[in-house]
C-alpha cells in the first residue's frame, strides 16, 4: 500500500501540527482510558469471566487500517481524505477504487460515546464529493446531505465536521453520492460505550461488504452496473482476506456493514450466534435468538456473538452463491466448456475479448454476462466433447500456485450440467504461498484454492497455536514498523 505510505509521508510533512503532537492510536486510546488492552486479556484469559465494570476492547478490523487521532483540548480530531486508490484484491488484482486514506473501505474510526469529535475531510477527488455520517444523531447542518444541509465537497476543497457522540454501536461514515460508493467510499465507525456490554466479549471484528464489477483486463469498478464480480470482505477478496484469530473459549463480536446494491446473508460455521447489535445500536437480550446466517441488507449493519466454543478452521461467508467467486464473467465460463474456437469465429471473440463498443454495449454486453438486465442472451457453446483441461495436456504451475489437476469423472463429460465447479475452485486455483501471512500459519495445505469472495476464517485456536501466531503477527509488525511506515500508522493489532 505504497499510496498510502506517500499520503502518510506528505500527511506528516504537510501538516505542521501534527509534528509536535502525539497523534493517538485507538489502543493508545484504550489504554489511556484504563480499557482492556491486549496484554491485559491476554493474561486474564477471559474478560466475560470478570464482574463489576468492564473495559470495552478496541474493534480489529483486518487488512484495513484504523484513523489515529489527535487530542485539541477535549476534542479528539480525525484527518480523513478522500482519494484514488489503488488496492490489490487478490494476488496480482490490483483495482482502482476511490477510498480514504488510501484504502477502500477507508481507516477504522473508533470513538467513546460522549466524545466531542471533529474529522478534517479534504477531498482530493477529481469531483466534488460529500461525507454523511450514517445514522449519527447529530445537527442537520453536520450531517453532509450534499445540497441540503451543505454544499458538496468541491475537489481540492475541505469541510470540518465536528459533534458530540451519544450513542453506542457500529456505524459508518460514506460518500453520500451513490456513484461514489460504488467506488469503495465507506469506512467504519466504531462508537463504544463507555462500559462493556454484558456478557463482555474477548475479541471484536470489523468487517465491510463490498462488491465491484471489473471486467477482465479493466481495472476501473463499473458503478453502474447490477451485477458484480468481486465481492470482498474489508477490501480483500478471499483468499486474500485475512482470518479472525481467537482462541479457544473466547467471546466474540464481529459487526457487518454493508454497503452496496446487494443484501448478504453471512454464515458462520460451526457455532450458533445471536444479533446483539444493528445499526440502530445494541439491540435488547429479550431479541436475541440463535442462528447462524444472518442477512446484511444494503446500509445496515449486525453485530453477531458467539462464544468461540467449537476449536478448528471455521468459514464465515456470504452465503449467495455468486458472491462466493472470484472474477466472475461470462467469458471466463464458456473458455472452460469449450474445446476450442467455435468454428468461424477468430481468437478474440472465442476468448471474449472487446472488438467494438464498450463492455455494456448492444453488442457486447449481454454476452459478457453485463447487460443491465437479463444478462447473458448471446448464443454460447457448451460443448460435451472431451475438456482440455482434463485431457492429457499438464497443467503448469505459476508462481505462488500449486495447480493440479481438478478431480472429474471418466464419464464427466457425458453428464447433463458438467462442469460447473470442476475448473471454478478447487486444486487449480490453490494459491497458498501467494497469500502467505502469519494468521493463515497452519491451515490445511490447498485450503486457499476453495476460498473466493466474501469468505474467511473464524479460527478458533488453542492457546499454543493461538500464542504462536500472535508472536509471529508481532514479529512481522516490528519490521514492519522499523522500516519506513511511520509510528502513528496503526494497523488492526
Ligand atoms: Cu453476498
Amino acid at each position: 500500500m505504497s499510496s498510502r505510505r506517500g499520503f502518510l509521508r506528505n500527511f506528516l510533512a504537510g501538516a505542521g501540527i501534527f509534528a509536535s503532537t502525539k497523534v493517538l492510536s485507538a489502543r493508545d486510546m484504550a489504554m489511556s482510558q484504563g480499557m482492556a488492552g491486549m496484554s491485559m486479556k491476554e493474561k486474564k484469559g477471559s474478560a466475560s469471566s470478570g464482574h463489576g465494570r468492564l473495559a470495552t476492547v478496541p474493534v480489529q478490523t483486518p487488512d484495513v487500517p484504523d484513523l489515529p487521532f489527535r487530542m485539541d483540548g477535549n476534542v479528539k480530531e480525525f484527518h480523513l481524505i478522500a482519494e484514488p486508490v489503488k488496492q490489490e484484491i487478490v494476488p496480482g488484482r490490483v483495482v482502482d477504487l476511490w477510498g480514504y486514506n488510501g484504502s477502500a473501505p477507508g481507516p477504522t474510526i473508533q470513538v467513546t460515546k460522549g466524545d466531542r469529535v471533529r474529522i478534517i475531510v479534504d477531498n482530493h477527488l477529481p469531483e466534488a464529493t460529500s461525507m454523511h455520517w450514517h445514522g449519527f444523531e447529530i445537527p442537520n447542518d453536520m450531517d453532509g446531505a450534499p445540497g441540503s444541509s451543505q454544499d458538496p465537497i468541491p475537489p481540492g476543497g475541505r469541510f470540518v465536521y465536528e459533534f458530540t457522540l451519544n450513542q453506542e454501536g457500529t456505524y459508518f461514515y460514506h460518500s453520500h453520492m451513490a456513484m461514489q460508493e460504488m467506488m469503495g467510499m465507506i469506512g467504519a465507525f466504531i462508537m463504544h460505550p463507555k462500559e462493556a456490554h454484558k456478557p463482555a466479549v474477548d475479541k471484536d471484528f470489523v468487517i465491510v461488504l463490498q462488491e465491484y464489477a471489473i471486467l477482465p483486463n479493466i481495472n476501473v469498478p463499473n458503478s453502474m452496473n447490477m451485477e458484480f464480480n468481486w465481492l470482498t470482505f474489508n477490501g480483500k477478496s478471499g483468499p486474500a482476506t485475512t482470518p479472525l484469530i481467537v482462541r479457544h473459549g473466547e467471546r466474540v463480536r464481529i459487526r457487518l456493514i454493508n454497503l452496496g446494491m446487494d443484501h448478504h446473508p453471512i454464515h458462520l460455521h460451526g457455532h450458533q450466534f445471536v444479533v446483539t447489535g444493528t445499526e440502530g445500536g445494541r439491540q435488547p437480550e429479550t431479541t436475541w435468538g440463535p442462528g447462524n446466517t444472518v442477512l446484511v441488507g444494503v446500509a445496515q449493519a449486525r453485530d453477531i456473538e458467539f462464544v468461540a466454543n467449537n476449536p478448528g478452521d471455521w468459514m464465515v461467508h456470504c452465503h449467495l452463491p455468486h458472491h462466493m467467486m472470484n472474477q466472475m464473467s461470462s467469458n471466463v465460463g464458456p473458455m472452460s466448456r469449450r474445446t476450442g474456437m467455435p468454428p468461424g469465429e477468430g481468437m478474440e471473440q472465442g476468448m471474449g475479448m472487446l472488438r467494438g463498443g464498450s463492455a455494456t454495449s448492444r453488442e457486447n454486453g449481454p454476452s459478457l454476462g453485463r447487460g443491465m438486465g437479463v444478462g447473458s442472451t448471446a448464443e454460447q457453446a457448451i460443448s460435451n466433447s472431451p475438456l482440455k483441461a482434463g485431457s492429457a495436456a499438464p497443467l503448469q504451475d505459476m508462481p505462488g500456485m500449486k495447480m493440479s489437476a481438478p478431480q472429474v469423472s471418466k464419464d464427466a463429460n457425458s453428464v447433463p450440467g458438467f462442469p460447473q465447479d470442476a475448473f471454478m475452485e478447487g486444486p487449480m486455483m490453490a494459491m497458498d504461498e501467494m497469500v502467505d501471512k502469519p494468521e493463515n500459519l497452519g491451515l490445511r495445505p490447498g485450503w486457499s484454492g476453495f476460498m473466493a469472495g466474501m469468505m474467511t476464517f473464524v479460527r478458533v485456536l488453542p492457546p499454543d497455536k493461538y500464542e504462536e501466531i500472535m508472536k509471529l503477527r508481532a514479529r512481522q509488525q516490528g519490521k514492519k514498523s522499523m522500516s519506513d511506515m511511520p509510528k502513528m500508522e496503526h494497523h488492526h493489532e
